[in-house]
């Protein structure tokens, strides 16, 4: 049991140590929110995964900030909650919003798990005490850039490459993956680049064997998806179009994907991607914690959620430097040489914050008590 007597708003802006490129458009620096929840004298953070712009999702930062300050609060602040999972309900009225919701539901989460002095995964159900861990690699300038950086990554420990892929970057990156680096585990993400007129092409994939093709399809969409998997013998894996439990039953029942991408931000926080891990290991579907380019702190939450059971194939959950040098946390997370992120032991999120980081590269705070 807590109660939420006080809520500020940060909004950072953290430069990348390389600039990120996806189907949508390429990114060199990253803006996000940082919600932090005081009660009974204790704090507990949440990151909020939304973008300066509405391209990989409709939320923004903008729109998040205004959702949070003059709704969601409303609905937190001076309230008992005799657990976390309760907030995503507690904030129902409020249509949408997912990246918002998680945000102030995780910083809740947090909260719960230092008032108990327990770390986060031990109150979500962890049963890992270090994660598998993957990158996702950005589409380059060339093949060769993109070679130096897979290569790179390999040496480094990474259990799981993904290529970012688009029309006129896909089959001859992949091939060029096979040809350099053979049978690596390998896998693409569209970022829902193609329509189900491409079926005929992206089935020259089928050939390399990839673990799976993530989102080729529009956003929202579920029932083209389960078309192209009868076309596909590579797996689908869906990460936009699972915005919720209901459109991850949706996708199962429909044979949409064989694979789901979980987000808390995407989903409304950690109850919910709960649920959806619950839900996809009742029916044999695995489970990998995807990634938003998060500072470690929203880094550090995806750990702790990544160390559930049925999140079997590696995530998008690496180090630090590969993001922010340096990173808001100190120390920053870090890969071991065969690809393990540790879960932190500590209570809540379990990482230290370096609040002088977080004070310099504020531009814009936000505080209201119950
Ligand atoms: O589709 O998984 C995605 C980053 C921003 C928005 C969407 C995605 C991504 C990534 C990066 O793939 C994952 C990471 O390294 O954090
Ligand atoms: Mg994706």
């Amino acid at each position: 049991m807590f109660r939420i007597e006080r809520l500020t708003l940060r909004l950072i802006r953290l430069p990348l140590v390389a600039f990120f490129e996806t189907s949508f458009g390429r990114v060199y620096d990253k803006t996000f929110i940082l919600v932090a929840l005081e009660g009974d004298g204790v704090q507990g953070l949440g990151e909020c995964v939304a973008d300066v712009d509405p391209y990989y999702s409709s939320e923004t930062n903008v729109a998040a900030w205004h959702i949070i300050r003059d709704f969601l609060a409303g609905f937190v602040l001076g309230k008992t909650f005799e657990h976390p999972r309760d907030l995503f309900h507690a904030m129902k009225r409020v249509r949408g919003h997912h990246m918002a919701k998680a945000a102030v539901e995780m910083a809740a989460w947090d909260l719960a798990a230092r008032r108990e002095g327990a770390p986060l995964s031990a109150l979500l159900g962890g049963t890992r005490t270090a994660i598998a861990s993957g990158v996702s690699i950005g589409i380059q300038d060339s093949l060769d850039d993109l070679a130096a950086k897979v290569r790179q990554e390999l040496d480094a420990g990474y259990r799981r490459i993904k290529i970012k892929v688009k029309p006129g970057w896909d089959i001859e990156a992949v091939e060029m993956m096979r040809d350099r680096f053979g049978s690596i585990p390998l896998m693409v993400d569209a970022n829902a680049a193609y329509t189900i007129d491409a079926a005929g092409h992206l089935r020259a994939l089928d050939r390399f064997g990839l673990m799976m093709i993530e989102q080729p399809l529009d956003y929202d969409d579920i029932r083209d998806h389960a078309a192209l998997q009868q076309r596909l013998t590579t797996p689908i894996c869906l990460d936009e179009s699972i915005h919720s439990v209901r459109a991850a039953e949706d996708a199962i029942a429909l044979q949409a994907c064989r694979i789901i991408n979980i987000k808390p931000g995407r989903l409304g926080g950690h109850a919910e991607s709960i649920r959806v891990h619950d839900l996809c290991a009742s029916h044999g579907v695995p489970v990998w914690h995807g990634g938003m380019l998060e500072s470690g702190i929203g880094r550090a939450h995806n750990i702790h959620l990544a160390s559930l059971p049925n999140f079997t194939l590696p995530g998008d959950i690496a180090a630090s430097r590969r993001y922010f040098v340096p990173d808001l946390i100190e120390p920053p997370i870090d890969v071991s040489r065969d690809g393990l992120v540790s879960v932190p032991t500590e209570p809540g999120i379990g990482v230290d914050v370096d609040w002088d980081r977080v004070q310099a590269a504020t531009t814009e705070t936000y505080e209201v008590r119950a």
